[in-house]
């Protein structure tokens, strides 16, 4: 990368900055910190927010299994999953993977939500990037939300109706979220 004519910092002195340099395509979600609204933790059967940026979207307990929310007897209530890509950045799609753990596969994944963007962690505003209501259960496969793309920091999966775990506790519950580059 070259750069021909550079922009003065506030003392007047002439440089060449980048804080992040993403390639096309690329997952900027990997690795990168999570927040949740409510999370079940358990390293026994691999459920812990971190999980959801482990880069595995495979699941079987006992290994990484993804984020899931606490259980509720109530489907309809707010959970959230943000992830923090610590700069800001041009995205250009937001991939979900739901468990693929045999016949429990796409169990639990989320049914009415909103993928979310905000340069604020707290969301006090925010960009719409998806808005789905009853969203079938996925077979295995990626769930590929696309959109116009946007250069921002946070994007959250904005969960307003869950479905039931095989214990019938509603949750939500992602494997992995890969947030690409524009
Ligand atoms: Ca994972």
């Amino acid at each position: 990368m070259n750069a021909t004519k550079l922009t003065a910092d506030q003392f007047g002195a002439y440089y060449f900055q980048l804080s992040q340099i993403a390639m096309y395509g690329e997952n900027l979600a990997l690795g990168r910190p999570v927040t949740a609204s409510s999370s079940y933790e358990s390293p026994a059967e691999g459920w812990g927010a971190a999980a959801a940026t482990d880069g595995s979207w495979l699941s079987a307990l006992g290994t990484p299994m993804g984020w899931s929310s606490g259980g509720s007897t109530d489907p309809h209530h707010t959970e959230y999953l943000t992830v923090d890509l610590q700069a800001q950045v041009p995205i250009k799609d937001v991939t979900l993977y739901g468990r693929t753990d045999g016949g429990l596969t796409g169990q639990c994944f989320p049914v009415n939500f909103e993928i979310r963007c905000s340069s604020d962690p707290s969301f006090s505003t925010f960009t719409t990037l998806a808005s789905k209501a009853g969203y079938p259960t996925p077979d295995g496969q990626p769930q590929i939300f696309g959109f116009t793309p946007v250069t921002t920091r946070y994007v959250r999966v904005q969960v307003s109706q869950l479905s039931a775990d095989d214990h019938g506790s509603y949750r939500a519950q992602i494997s992995e979220i890969q947030v690409h580059a524009a």
